[in-house]
């Protein structure tokens, strides 16, 4: 059965080729240049495969099973108790806070702040003068599935990575970011936070600053410097080579995690270690920091100019919420996958520039080399959806397109 409904998302990778030939036709009309991309991608598809095809245990379900994660020496695949990963200590502290932001609630500046708002709304995009207002480890309401707060995962979970790449990254967001996926992981599981710069100048206090804060204040964060600015794919590529973990998580740096964030994206690559596994994402208001749902999940699909877009889940799946559903192409920004599978399949193609275009990269190599991509309703994390800031381009296509022109 699972491979069956598998195969249904190979189809797709078909239409993608397609779909991405019939793009550069029109773009370019180029036709020398437009074979050379075509079998290009034909032949980086096929030696994922052959990559993927050495490693192929399998159960009677088709899950990928006995493989060893290097890291945690955890066997994929091997029966294992489930427990509540649910650290109280950490929920009942937050519950009792009160002041801006907290409980995810909106804010609003005191009189008198304009100017500075607007200059720093301009360079980011957002309101980071009200970031600045509220507190790192500000806290947020549950906003979960009910089911989700008695879900059991397995006991024992692959270590993770996460990779963060930030280009002129507001300071309060990206320091939010790192302290809210500590404070909400439980400490065994994570490794570490590897954050790139991918070439930032404007800014000094990304640079000697923020690595002592890190070392002061978080010290599993580090941050690695790429000399000049590569483009957001490139630059998640070189974080995910750093990363040591068995399970490399990719966010984006201006993020908050919800409660028990982690073992609801781990569980499922546990069980079968060619997975990658996709959070909802909520909305953190550029404007307010107010944080709430956009759904309660959807899937990803794509119009012929290769724009993201999101389709409603079918009956059976909305009637089986919280449990994970399968999704064609993942959002690109925010999901977890097992750093063995990413490498087998040779990763992004590194030809990708900037950002876009990345989801259908990674997504049709995962469904057609024998993977699953899914989401995992139980697993939440908030993102500032923003508008292109001051003097770079603003794009429709971005990777969290449910709202146009944002980054
Ligand atoms: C649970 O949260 C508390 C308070 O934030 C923290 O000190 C502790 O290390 C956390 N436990 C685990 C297992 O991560
Ligand atoms: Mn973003």
């Amino acid at each position: 059965m699972k491979l069956l409904r598998r195969g249904v998302y190979k189809n797709l990778y078909i239409i993608f080729l397609v779909g991405l030939f019939l793009y550069y036709l029109h773009k370019t009309r180029d036709t020398e240049h437009l074979s050379t991309v075509h079998e290009r991608l034909v032949e980086k598809a096929k030696s994922a495969l052959d990559r993927v095809l050495e490693n192929n245990a399998r159960d009677g379900e088709g899950k990928s099973v006995g493989i060893i994660f290097e890291d945690s020496g955890i066997v994929s695949g091997e029966p294992q108790a489930q427990i509540d990963w649910h650290n109280y200590t950490q929920e009942t502290a937050e519950r009792l806070r009160q002041g801006p932001g907290e409980q995810g609630k909106p804010y609003v500046l005191p009189e008198g702040t304009e100017k500075r708002r607007q200059e720093l709304y301009e360079t980011n995009g957002f309101n980071a003068l009200l970031s600045d207002y509220l507190a790192l480890d500000r806290s947020l309401t549950d906003i979960r599935h009910d089911k989700c707060k008695t879900r059991h995962y397995a006991a024992r979970l692959p270590t993770v990575s996460v990779v963060i790449p930030f280009f002129e990254e507001h300071w309060t967001t990206l320091l939010r970011t790192v302290v809210s996926i500590v404070n909400r992981s439980p400490s065994n599981v994570l490794k570490e936070i590897i954050l790139v710069d991918d070439g930032s100048t404007m800014k000094e206090f990304l640079r000697a600053p923020l690595v002592d804060w890190l070392k002061e204040h978080q010290p599993k964060a580090k941050v690695i410097r790429l000399p000049t600015r590569v483009g957001l794919i490139v630059a998640r590529q070189e974080g995910a080579r750093e990363a040591k973990g068995d399970v490399i998580v990719v966010l984006d740096s201006h993020c908050e995690v919800m409660t028990n964030w982690l073992p609801p994206l781990l569980d499922p690559i546990v069980q079968d270690y060619r997975t990658a596994v996709c959070p909802l994402i909520d909305v953190i208001n550029m404007d307010t920091f107010a944080y709430y749902p956009q759904d309660n999940g959807a899937r990803g699909a794509f119009d012929w100019r290769l724009f993201y877009k999101r389709l409603p889940l079918r009956q059976h799946e909305v009637d089986r919420l919280p449990e994970p559903f399968p999704n064609p192409v993942m959002n690109g920004g925010l999901f977890a996958i097992s750093r063995k599978f990413f490498w087998e399949l040779g990763g992004y193609d590194p030809g990708l520039a900037i950002w876009g275009g990345e989801q259908y990269d990674l997504s049709f190599k995962i469904w057609q080399c024998g993977g699953r991509l899914l989401d995992a309703p139980c697993s939440r994390v908030g993102h500032v959806f923003r508008h292109a800031p001051k003097g770079r381009p603003s794009v429709q296509g971005d990777f969290l397109s449910t709202v146009s022109s944002n980054s």
